[in-house]
């Protein structure tokens, strides 16, 4: 039986979990990550049939709450990896940092890389074909104030809509853009970035996706779309595109459909990113904020 306690935060998303330091145990110990299919096929024993009640917990409460947060977890990156790795194969950043004996989790320093991109409402790496499933986002360093995250659902934004208006939306397909949140201005400085950038363009020109995605999972539909990344929807003409497009940014980020988490050192965030946007309070500096993310790669939204 599962350990976990699920509190939520708010009806729209957000919960709490406590009563998982089994599973980061599991995590922490060497050579103790092998994930579910590893384990098939073998005799389990009872310590491995907990890590995967917990494991599926957790899943089961991410399919509910859409973001989940673990009070003073101090994991290492290798720790993070094989917790995220538990839901999908990882993903690797083309741009940011990442720290080099585990390549699959990026670093967001104040102290070395422009985050602003943070500082506006964005689903993660939609500019890829699958964007992410979910992400794992592990606080190391926090400044003594500010600095919150906050996440939006798009299931409760999609759900409060007219019917008229879902039925306007549902046929209807954006186009997500790499170089909005990361334009050539501020992620090409030196020679070194400007390669990068220009390799990660070329590999990722703008693609669609569809305006309403369906969860694959739970089959709830939710708001596709967002201002880190979306720059028009294509069935539409330019000027109402631009409508559409204001009035869904504006929509889905309403503070009922959102939370706002004020971190502390060592919390662990995880997110489902199939139907959440975030946002980054950019409102510490000159201080400094490290924090480790590990991105789960999802499938072809529809
Ligand atoms: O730093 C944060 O709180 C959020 C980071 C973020 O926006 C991201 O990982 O996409």
């Amino acid at each position: 039986m599962s350990s976990l306690t699920v509190t939520p935060i708010s009806t729209a998303l957000g919960a709490q979990i406590s009563g998982v330091e089994g599973w980061i145990k599991y995590h922490k110990d060497e050579g103790a990550g092998e994930g579910r299919d590893a384990l098939q096929g073998r005799v389990m024993r009872a310590e491995e049939r907990y890590v995967i009640e917990q494991r599926d917990a957790i899943e089961q409460a991410l399919l509910t709450h859409s973001v989940l947060f673990f009070r003073g977890q101090p994991i290492t990156p290798q720790q993070q990896a094989r917790f995220a790795a538990n839901f999908g194969d990882l993903h690797i950043h083309p741009i940011y940092p990442n720290v080099p004996e585990q390549p699959e989790v990026l670093i967001l320093d104040t102290a070395v890389t422009d985050v602003r991109d943070n500082a506006v409402w964005h689903t993660d790496v939609t500019f890829l074909p699958t964007p992410a499933l979910g992400a794992v986002l592990s606080a190391k360093l926090l400044p003594a104030y500010g600095g919150d995250t906050l996440w939006a659902s798009g299931i409760a934004a999609y759900e409060a809509l007219s019917e008229p208006f879902k039925r306007l939306l549902d046929g209807l397909t954006a186009t997500h853009d790499f170089t909005k949140s990361f334009p050539l201005e501020r992620f090409g400085n030196t020679a070194e970035d400007l390669a990068r950038w220009e390799e990660t363009r070329r590999k990722n020109p703008p693609l669609s996706h569809p305006v309403v995605r369906t969860h694959p999972v739970s089959g709830r539909k939710s708001l596709f779309v967002s201002d880190g990344f979306t720059t028009k929807i294509n069935e539409l003409e330019p000027a109402e595109s631009e409508a559409i497009l204001k009035l869904l940014f504006a929509h889905a980020t309403r503070p009922e459909f959102t939370i706002r988490w004020r971190w502390q050192e060592n919390d662990v965030a995880f997110w489902d990113n199939r139907v959440t946007q975030h946002y980054a309070v950019d409102d510490y500096r000159p201080q400094r904020r490290v924090m480790h993310r590990a991105t789960i790669l999802g499938d072809v939204p529809f």
